[in-house]
């Protein structure tokens, strides 16, 4: 069987997925560097954006199609819930980071925050400032999906929980998200079982000191 290909880089949050939803359904990879917006890029994504998955003369771009596609084409665990209720909560969550947690949470803190300062770009403080009140409701609305359920769309794992968990730890070492962290307890534990599942030591990236 052909080799599976994530071109991407390890501590993109949206990589990170694609490359839990290979361990986590058993499928071999191996991540492939590739700078973002290069010509190279753009010509495996008409956005330039990664991760792109290659799978024979399989071409996907667009982490829910890549992170379906690893579900769908390969025999292992299954990822998505069979239930369609179930998995209409899967897809409203991974909709969720999409739309709302990874623009507030990851634009808005965690690249001015641990991204900016090590590439001499400069922060906007009064955005970084006016963003928190979001990041906080977005944390909490998180947790608020884990009141009832065990995972984010059910009792059990789903691709969900691998669209949410890798913005979480870099949510921790921030100085303003670590405390509106800690406040979801229901979200912290959660991230705690997540991170000792033998598929997060796999994808962690390597940040550089
Ligand atoms: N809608 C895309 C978003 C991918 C995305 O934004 N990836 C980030 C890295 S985590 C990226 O390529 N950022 C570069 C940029 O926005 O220019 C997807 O779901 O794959």
């Amino acid at each position: 069987m052909a080799d599976v290909v994530i071109y991407g880089l390890a501590p993109s949050t949206y990589t990170r997925t694609a490359r839990l939803a290979c361990e986590e359904k058993g499928v071999p990879h191996r991540l492939e560097e590739i700078e973002i917006g290069s010509a190279r890029n753009f010509s495996m994504h008409p956005f330039g954006k990664i991760p792109i998955l290659e799978h024979g003369d399989a071409r996907v771009f667009e982490t829910f199609a890549i992170a379906r596609y690893i579900d769908e084409a390969f025999k292992g665990p299954a990822l998505q819930p069979a239930d369609a209720k179930a998995r209409a909560l899967m897809t409203a969550w991974i909709s969720a980071v999409l739309d709302y947690a990874y623009p507030v949470i990851v634009r808005g803190l965690i690249l001015p925050r641990l991204v900016f300062p090590r590439r001499g770009v400069p922060v906007d403080e009064a955005a970084v400032k006016a963003n928190l009140p979001k990041v906080e409701q977005v944390l909490k609305a998180l947790d608020g999906a884990l009141a009832t359920n065990r995972y984010f769309a059910g009792d059990a794992m789903s691709l969900a929980d691998l669209f949410v968990l890798p913005i979480l730890p870099y949510v921790g070492m921030t100085e303003e998200g670590r405390p509106l962290l800690a406040q979801c307890t229901r979200l912290s534990r959660w991230q705690d079982t997540m991170l000792a599942r033998k598929s997060a030591p796999a994808t962690e990236p390597k940040l550089a000191a």
